[in-house]
């Protein structure tokens, strides 16, 4: 049993779906440190979280980073959805030229037996008007290969997105190991 130390549903579905080892939710909020960097804040986010469950745990990591935007909302991509939400973030970037942006997600594992394991995943697409009503946060007006993350079920987001392929990679050393 794999406990996914997070608070958010939807990504508990993605890796559920993708992981073959029995995936339970643990809703515990460990410390988010101040970082611009997902890599640090997801290591240290695993490790409070094995001492807290005592068990296998792995955490996620993750944010959209908006070029014309400098990489904002970033690692604040959680706090921004919150609070100045998904369709103000997309009249943001309206107005300007580029509209690329990247998902990208760290997913950190622990066991308590070694140091902590991190695996990356990124995935790039254009910022859009709202579309779709699947997935969660910023799928809506992220376009990939001509559809919004909302518009696809969870085994083709799986296929191409960030999340997907930090899992993969986690799932390959997961089982080999
Ligand atoms: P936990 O920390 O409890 O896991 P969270 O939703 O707060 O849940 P993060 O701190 O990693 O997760 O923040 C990630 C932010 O980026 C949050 O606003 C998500 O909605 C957004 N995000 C990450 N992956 C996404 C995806 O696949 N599709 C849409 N939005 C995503
Ligand atoms: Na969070």
């Amino acid at each position: 049993m794999l406990h996914f130390v997070t608070g958010n549903a939807g990504k508990v579905r993605e890796a559920q779906s993708l992981l073959d080892a029995d995936v339970s939710q643990f809703d515990f909020d460990y410390t988010e440190i101040q970082s611009p960097e997902l890599e640090a804040i997801a290591a240290r986010g695993a490790r409070e979280a094995y001492r807290e469950v005592g068990e296998p745990v792995f955490v996620d990591d993750s944010g959209l980073f908006v070029d014309a935007l400098d990489g904002f909302p970033g690692p604040y991509s959680a706090y921004v959805e919150g609070t100045v939400g998904i369709e103000r973030v997309w009249r943001l970037v309206e107005p300007e030229d580029d509209h690329g942006a990247a998902f990208r997600a760290v997913v950190a594992y622990c066991d308590g037996t070694d140091e902590v394991r991190t695996f990356e995943g990124r995935v790039t697409g254009e910022i859009v008007a709202p579309r779709g009503d699947g997935g969660f946060g910023y799928d809506p007006i992220f376009e990939h290969d001509g559809r919004t993350f909302a518009e696809m079920d969870p085994e083709a987001k799986n296929a191409v997105s960030h999340r997907g392929r930090a899992l993969e990679t986690f799932a390959e050393w997961y089982d080999t190991r």
